[in-house]
């Protein structure tokens, strides 16, 4: 796979700032500054950015909930990324999404979804939508070894095959959904072999070989784009830290088994490539600076990010033109109930 010394530079500095954006978004977290659930890609950074990678500008992008790694290589800000996880207004989902909710619609980024394989019927979806508005882009849409045995797996693939729709299915296969391993959930563990029930083309690749995934996504995105030609992609890869920051990750897999995989981790293996074209380790550390800085100016700039306010909790739920049907029903209780159920009610 060619690429120039300059772009491999560039994608090292996008994985690096993943893994150091996850381990603050730990801390944070553990200092109970981020709420809710936060899911962490750390070791799943070559998949995550040689995916993106290989999309055009135009395409568009639909992942599952442990979307922080996603959301920063299709290149929405990392403040932007963080004030979402801490709740705030500056985040890319207005504060109100968290950190499985990403969104970023400005950059072709639909999501961020907390269902396990919701997302597929929504990706499906916006295929169908490319199509009919005639359009030559396509969808990647990013779901976990777990949510090959859901429903809409099965239904999404079936439609994206018979409709002939651009979008390719990318199963993030890092060996377990939850506590439960590929082995135990699946019958067949080669995950890309399902596609053969719907007659779509399909790779099973090393996710932690950065070059070896950009090569695989790059052929398989430009056939939905091109001839509208659906496809499944398994990148096998690898989670270090526990399925959330709840969990530590060590009841169901052994230190050992973790500390195998490390000995691979896709940094080394893209540092390795790097130091064969020259780059010392003066600029190796300079990457490293300038991304340390970047995540700590992301959590200053999310602690001074404001809260959103309680008057906006409704926006983005009505179409435009619904302001009549609102109009009937009590600020605060959109379905019609008789009591505000926020302390302070909204102002009204
Ligand atoms: C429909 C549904 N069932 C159960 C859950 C709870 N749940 C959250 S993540 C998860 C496991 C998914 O694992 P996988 O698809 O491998 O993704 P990974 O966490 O490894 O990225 C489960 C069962 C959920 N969010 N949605
Ligand atoms: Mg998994």
């Amino acid at each position: 796979m060619a690429i120039s010394n300059a772009k491999l530079r560039e994608l090292y500095e996008q994985m690096l700032l993943i893994r150091v954006f996850e381990t603050a978004a730990e801390r944070e977290y553990k200092a109970a500054r981020i709420g809710g659930y936060c899911h962490l890609s750390s070791g799943q950074e070559a998949a995550t950015v040689g995916a993106t990678y290989a999309l055009d500008a135009e395409d568009l992008l639909v992942t599952g909930y442990r979307c922080h790694g996603f959301a920063l290589a299709r290149g929405v800000p990392p403040e932007a990324v963080m004030a979402e996880l801490f709740g705030r207004s500056g985040g890319c989902a207005h504060g109100r999404g968290g950190s499985m909710h990403l969104l970023d619609v400005a950059v072709g980024y639909y999501g961020g979804w907390g269902i396990v394989a919701g997302q597929l019927p929504i990706a499906t979806g916006l295929a169908l939508g490319l199509v009919r508005q005639k359009r030559q882009q396509c969808v990647l849409c990013e779901l976990g070894d777990g949510a090959v045995n859901m429903g809409a797996w099965h239904e999404s693939l079936n439609l994206a095959a018979v409709w002939r729709l651009p979008v390719v299915f990318l199963v993030m296969n890092n060996e377990y959904g939850m506590g439960t391993s590929v082995e135990r959930a699946s019958a067949v563990t080669d995950l890309h072999r399902r596609a053969a029930a719907f007659g779509l083309p399909a790779e099973r690749v090393d996710g932690d070989d950065l070059l070896a995934v950009i090569e695989a996504a790059s052929t398989l995105l430009s056939g939905a784009r091109n001839d509208r030609q659906a496809a499944v992609l398994e990148l096998v890869t690898y989670r270090y830290r526990g399925h959330s920051v709840a969990d530590p990750g060590l009841a169901y897999r052994t230190s050992e088994e973790i500390a195998e995989h490390v000995k691979h981790d896709p940094l080394n293996r893209v540092r390795a490539l790097l130091s064969e074209t020259g780059v010392g380790d003066d600029e190796l550390d300079a990457i490293a600076l300038e991304v340390d800085q970047s995540v700590a100016t992301a959590i200053a700039a999310s602690l001074a990010s404001p809260p959103p306010p309680v008057s906006e909790l409704a926006r983005g739920m009505y179409a435009p033109g619904s302001a009549a049907q609102f109009a009937r029903m009590l600020a605060g209780a959109p379905f019609g109930e008789r009591e505000l159920v926020f302390a302070g009610g909204l102002g009204e």
